[in-house]
Order: structure tokens, then C-alpha cells, then sequence
């Protein structure tokens, strides 16, 4: 799998782990589902253990929930802000993560989180990795909405310049085996020429 490379626009190889699949679904098709989500378990931004707010807006469908507060992040089964489980993952979403998944190399891929975060104009996502999930060996599965971003790929080192990943509406990015704990991170996304003002993204994962 290949990917341009915006410095040089040559063809260069995704880091091992790393699978990108194009155009599976679009911000249209999921729009629906994607407020019935939200209507039970709204937006916020969640508070970070440094102090301050994340700039993206999140909320979860699933058997837990990705959190964070002032102590620090969690999975967990009650929303925080409504004190509810947090709403089903739909079941269509279930369907194609799973089967994203599978095309990606990773068979019998069952998400019982998706974490939805949402980037208006401005809105980036700091450098980090998804390290409080049990197990490892499944992957996440990362689908893109609406408007694009640049997604940066860093690997192993927190720090250098990294491998940048341009994601378009209804792009779905897999990390398993080698790069399930890379660190990345999302660079501001700007704003569109168009109505739509804002990328969604969803990660689904095994978090238990
Ligand atoms: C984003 N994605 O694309 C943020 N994490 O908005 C992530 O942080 C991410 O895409 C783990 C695996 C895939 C991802
Ligand atoms: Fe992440």
C-alpha cells in the first residue's frame, strides 16, 4: 500500500501496521446514525489531566465509553455528563468496522467502543497514543468524515516530523500488529469552501 507523500508527491510505503482504505463510506450515509448517537449522549470536551479542554468534541457509543478527566483517561459503562450507558454501536457500524477490519488483515475484529470526536475549524488532536486498551493484538478502526485532515503517522518517537496522511470523507484508516501503539496526531483542521464546516471522526476499538 503506497500513499503520496506531500513533500515530494512520490509514492511512499505506509508504516507496517499501518492500512489505508479509501472511500468506504461517506459523512451522507452516516449521518443518520450519527445523530441518533448523539441525541443520547451529547458532544462535550472532555477536561484533560494537565488542565485546560480538548479542542475536538467527543462522545461514545458502545458497551464503554473513552473518558477523560482531571485524574486522567478511561474506559468506562456510564456516560459522565448524563450518568446513562452510553447508546448502542449502530449496527451497521459494527458490521463494517468489522469487515474494514478483515480486509485490513484482521479477522473476528468486534469493537465495543466508538469513540466519536468531532473538529470544527481550529480543532487539532496533540500528539498521543491509544494505550488503555486490554488487548493489543486487535486493531483500531479509524473512519473519516466530512471535512479532510492531515493525519500525522510519528511511530515509536514522539518527536520528528512523521509520515503525514492526507483523509478524505469516508477514508478508513486500520492500526494493528507493529503500529497499534504509534503515536500520532491530527493537525488543525481547516476550514471547508463549502457548507459543511466540520470532520468527524470515528475509532472503533476493543477495549475490553
Ligand atoms: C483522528 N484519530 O483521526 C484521530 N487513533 O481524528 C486517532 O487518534 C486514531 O485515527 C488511533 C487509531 C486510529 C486513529
Ligand atoms: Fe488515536
Amino acid at each position: 500500500m503506497t500513499v503520496q507523500n506531500e513533500f515530494f508527491m512520490t509514492a511512499t510505503p505506509l508504516p507496517e501496521g499501518v492500512v489505508l482504505l479509501r472511500s468506504r463510506t461517506s459523512l451522507a450515509s452516516c449521518r443518520a446514525a450519527i445523530e441518533s448517537v448523539t441525541q443520547a449522549a451529547p458532544y462535550r470536551h472532555w477536561q484533560i489531566p494537565g488542565g485546560g479542554v480538548m479542542s475536538v468534541e467527543s462522545t461514545n457509543a458502545g458497551d464503554v465509553g473513552w473518558c477523560s478527566d482531571r485524574s486522567g483517561y478511561r474506559y468506562a459503562t456510564l456516560d459522565p455528563l448524563t450518568g446513562r450507558a452510553w447508546p448502542p454501536i449502530p449496527a451497521a457500524w459494527l458490521e463494517q468496522a468489522g469487515r474494514w477490519a478483515s480486509e485490513a488483515g484482521y479477522a473476528d475484529f468486534r469493537a465495543d467502543c466508538c469513540l466519536v470526536n468531532r473538529y470544527l475549524p481550529g480543532a487539532r488532536m496533540g500528539t498521543h497514543r491509544d494505550a488503555d486498551e486490554a488487548d493489543f493484538s486487535q486493531p483500531i478502526v479509524s473512519v473519516s468524515l466530512g471535512l479532510p485532515a492531515t493525519f500525522v503517522w510519528l511511530g515509536a518517537e514522539r518527536q520528528g516530523r512523521g509520515v503525514p496522511l492526507h483523509l478524505e470523507d469516508g477514508d478508513v484508516l486500520v492500526f494493528g500488529g507493529p503500529a497499534r501503539r504509534g503515536y500520532h496526531r491530527v493537525r488543525p483542521v481547516r476550514a471547508g469552501s463549502g457548507a459543511l464546516q466540520h470532520r468527524i471522526n470515528l475509532t472503533f476499538r476493543r477495549a475490553r
